[in-house]
């Protein structure tokens, strides 16, 4: 039987693995890239066991967003393939974390670094295909006018190429739950593809611990700390090839739920769950 010690010595020493791959990661991104300075705008992918599909989304990123240049950062999520020398050898740069953390996790260690080398934007996008990295300035316009803090990529503004409509519906249920709690108008609360003012970032970072379903996470911390947050339609295409990582709908949607019941009555309420 495990006892309350025991379970609570296994977290500690799991916490502190994580943070040692953590600090190996940016200790050898530091090493590797000494005295960096980014764009204006970071392009920021978490990537994990994606060698298949990475190479292309990094051949369609641009250069440039607007008048500002773009300077593309990969985390790769761990994992067993060569998702970090196809990353490495487009060019790009490259943080590579030792062993899988999640993509809430990857990112985070993402924004760390964009903050830290000069980021006044960040944009988050998938390295599986399903966002279109020619949009990038689409949603850096809105913070570049300061007419929005946070944007996300909205599917249903837009155009869905998937099919699953289970998955759609599921983007419609969580988004109607996600504007009840946080009072928003928003149709696409699930999408990755989003773009932040970096002052919003170090704001909410703080309060972000989801390791994989990260989602509404930032959305609710973003609205509950008062930013304002606004969508652009996309074009949202089906994984370029393999298939998501985050399990089936059901175990995806349950996970999901989760994620909105913890963080809300973190957020909102001031609970440790
Ligand atoms: N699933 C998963 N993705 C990760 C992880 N770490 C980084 N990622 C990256 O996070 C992005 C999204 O992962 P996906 O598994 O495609 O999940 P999703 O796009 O939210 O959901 P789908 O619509 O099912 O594809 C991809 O770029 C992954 O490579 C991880 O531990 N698990
Ligand atoms: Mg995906």
């Amino acid at each position: 039987m495990i006892t309350h010690v025991e379970r609570g010595a296994g977290d500690s020493r799991r916490s502190e693995l994580r943070q040692l791959a953590l600090d190996t990661a940016r200790s050898d991104f530091e090493t590797r890239y000494p005295e960096v300075s980014f764009a204006p705008v970071v392009a920021l992918i978490a990537a994990y066991e994606e060698e298949a599909n990475l190479g292309d989304v990094l051949k369609k990123m641009p250069t440039r967003a607007g008048d500002l240049e773009v300077s593309t950062l990969v985390v790769v999520d761990g994992g067993r393939d060569d998702t970090s020398r196809v990353a490495m050898e487009s060019g790009v740069f490259t943080c590579v974390l030792p062993v899988n953390l999640g993509q809430g996790s990857a990112l985070r260690l993402g924004y760390e670094l964009a903050l830290a080398h000069g980021a006044r934007f960040v944009v988050t996008l998938d390295a599986d295909g399903q966002n279109d990295p020619a949009e990038l300035n689409n949603l850096v316009e809105p913070l570049v006018a300061d007419e929005a803090d946070f944007v996300i990529a909205s599917r249903r503004l837009g155009v869905d190429h998937t099919t699953d409509r289970f998955r759609q519906a599921g983007v419609r249920l969580y988004a109607r739950v996600l504007n009840a709690i946080t009072s928003q108008g928003l149709t696409d609360t699930s999408n990755g593809f989003r773009a932040f003012r970096a002052d919003l970032l170090r704001d909410i970072l703080p309060y972000l611990r989801q390791e994989q379903y990260q989602t509404a996470e930032v959305v609710i911390t973003a609205a509950h700390r008062g930013w304002r947050i606004a969508e652009r339609p996309t074009v949202w295409h089906p994984r370029a090839s393999g298939q998501s990582k985050k399990g089936g709908n059901v175990i995806f949607g349950l996970h999901y739920a989760r994620v909105i019941g913890t963080t809300w009555v973190r957020i909102a309420f001031g609970r440790q769950i």
